[in-house]
């Protein structure tokens, strides 16, 4: 060190310190004058011929459920509480008919270390009870912050096993023989490490093994020393910081070998999909910072960015929340859907709805789509909640209140001026993180209600307060899920800080529909990647692609579900199986749920 430069160096901290309380200050003034107006982050409204003819209907029923949890917000640093609301841990739900009974359950995560999670056994359609503790899983993160869970039978031992991923190192729960239990397994993670705000699962490479898709957000560090100052007022500059997507092999020793590491990101979700139609499961990772890469699977071998030839490159500074593939057009082929930031003046990336059109091509048709606004937002599912043979798009939204603000009145102040401000200001000064206020009373963009975008006439529309839609919270994880096996697709959502919902599809006279229960090659219980195509009477197909962990944080009840509208009989079913294999069934019940077996359907 060179003579005098520590008094120099204080010097500087001392100016740096005056001139951020400066910029704060004048910040926080403004703020008051120009907070975003909320209803300004929407689409316009549907003609009303349209919003009259909307059939969709939810009733928000958690409670009578009995599905009852509260996400807790919890920071890996206790300081950064006070002024950092954004960065509380997230939850995250998966769905799966855990113990094989027909009805579907409901696992919800719970980040903060000591509080446990829950299994929520679907007791018959009609309620649901809390079984977490007794099967083993409700304390599977007293070491490190929950993340995602995800339910695949990676022994293939034809049970439903759990991955739960952390904050730090993960872990896999397999589930026993006999009565419903599950046993720890970390050795079988070989202490693989990272900090994932998303998990997929594929067969990557076509050995019979399932495979992990892990989109880290933050680096492999130690979060407590690595939030503060890093990482929260992070711009495109700091990419580097971000953790990637990296592609763990699964084996019959567990999960010890990495395939692919992704460019550097903070990747916020990863969505999976045979993009090119060559067999082999491609990955999208949604990313924050930075552009969103599309990576394709170069025949197992291995991971190959393709951003910019497969799908545009763009470079808005904060990217993609969600990766949601959905066959929405009937085309026959996937298109995808990334949530994104969506409130003027701070913000305005759209969502965008990349509309396949050819192997591995994809363009955005998101605004004449009438999807591109819907808020801050976060999961975007598909479903056709009214079986009329659309698929529909139901998108939950909200980001960031203070401890003090319950009702959007009590926000004092807009949060954006100031973390856009101290964007703007310059590394070392941003390290004075002490001069930054109490956030306790300020908002970013939260009180949005979510969007219900109906499929109608070739394009969507917003119905959500028609729907029934109407809560404030900070949706944050949704998972699509028929609890009552009535064909009407239902929706459980997590949000920041508050209690589950769960919106049940109460749709009158909705159309009739065909649900199927695939049931792989032995040792695959969930054929993730299996594609099923219907071939209608009238010349269109409609497709899916199962991987029900596509999206944000949401695990969806993996029965193949499609809406028939007025079509009374089910047309013959093609079903291409992860491992090449195409059969057709036929013969289909309407309105129901068929176990369609590998095997059992006519060879192609
Ligand atoms: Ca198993
Ligand atoms: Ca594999
Ligand atoms: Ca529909
Ligand atoms: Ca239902």
């Amino acid at each position: 060190m060179r003579p005098g430069s520590s008094a120099l160096s204080s010097a500087w901290k001392r100016f740096g310190g005056a001139v951020t309380a400066i910029a704060l200050l004048s910040v926080i003034v403004l703020g008051k004058r120009l907070q975003t107006t909320p209803d300004r982050v929407y689409e316009p409204r549907p003609p009303p011929e349209v919003l009259r003819a909307s059939p969709i209907r939810f009733h928000e029923e958690a409670s009578s459920l009995g599905l009852d949890y509260r996400h807790s917000l919890y920071y890996p640093d206790p300081e950064a509480g006070s002024y950092l609301p954004l960065m509380a841990f997230p939850p995250a739900i998966a769905v799966a008919d855990v113990d094989g009974d027909g009805w579907m359950d409901v696992y919800v995560v719970q980040p903060q270390p000591g509080l446990p999670n829950r299994l929520f056994h679907n007791e018959g359609g009609t309620h649901f009870v809390d079984i977490a503790e007794q099967v083993g899983l409700a304390d599977t993160s007293r070491a490190y912050a929950g993340s995602m869970a995800v339910w695949a039978d990676f022994n293939r031992d034809g049970r439903l096993d759990l991955f739960q991923s952390r904050f730090g190192c993960h872990t896999l729960f397999l589930q026993d023989a006999g009565a419903l239990h599950f046993t720890q397994r970390s050795d079988l993670v070989h202490m693989y490490c990272s900090n994932p705000k998303a998990v997929n699962v594929a067969d990557m490479n076509h050995d019979g093994w399932l495979d992990l898709v892990v989109g880290n957000y933050y680096p492999a560090t130690n979060l407590a020393s690595y939030l503060p100052v890093n990482h929260v007022f992070g711009t495109a500059g700091a990419n580097f910081q971000g953790g990637g997507t990296d592609v763990v092999l699964g084996s019959p020793g567990g999960f010890a070998r990495i395939l692919f590491r992704g460019p550097s990101a903070h990747t916020t979700a990863v969505g999976i999909s045979d993009i090119d139609d060559d067999g082999w499961p491609d990955v999208f990772a949604a990313n924050d910072y930075t552009y969103d890469q599309m990576l394709h699977n170069e025949a197992g071998r291995g991971l190959v960015d393709v951003t910019g030839v497969a799908i545009p490159r763009v470079e808005h500074g904060l990217s993609g929340m969600d990766a949601e593939f959905a066959e929405f057009d009937d085309s026959g082929a996937m298109s995808l859907f990334v949530s994104n930031m969506y409130f003027p003046p701070f913000a305005t990336t759209h969502n965008l709805l990349w509309k396949k059109t050819g192997p591995g091509r994809f363009v955005n048709v998101g605004d004449e789509q009438g999807v591109a606004r819907c808020g801050w937002a976060w999961t975007g599912k598909f479903a056709d909640f009214d079986d009329d043979g659309a698929l529909d798009l139901f998108v939950i939204n909200g980001k960031a209140r203070g401890e003090r603000v319950r009702t959007k009145e009590e926000a004092t102040r807009s949060f954006a001026f100031v973390r856009n401000s101290i964007v703007a200001t310059p590394p070392q000064l941003r390290e004075r993180m002490s001069l930054v206020p109490d956030f306790g009373g300020y908002q970013l963009s939260a009180f949005e209600r979510s969007c219900v975008f109906w499929h109608h006439e070739g394009r969507f529309y917003d119905v959500a307060p028609e729907a029934g839609v109407t809560d404030l919270e900070e949706g944050q994880a949704a998972a699509l899920v028929d609890f009552d096996n009535d064909g009407r697709m239902d929706v459980v959502v997590a949000n920041m800080g508050a209690p589950l919902l769960a919106y049940h599809d109460v749709t009158p006279s909705p159309g009739h529909w065909v649900g199927l229960d695939l049931v792989g090659p032995p040792g695959m219980r969930t054929p993730f990647g299996t594609k099923v195509f219907l071939h209608r009477d009238d010349g269109k197909t409609q497709m899916r692609e199962l991987y029900p962990a596509n999206g944000f944080r949401g695990q969806n009840d993996p029965r193949v579900h499609f809406g028939l509208g007025a079509v009374e009989h089910v047309p013959d079913v093609e079903v291409r199986w992860p491992d090449g294999r195409v059969e057709t069934f036929g013969g289909l019940a309407v309105d129901a749920y068929a176990v369609v077996r590998y095997g059992a359907g006519s060879p192609r």
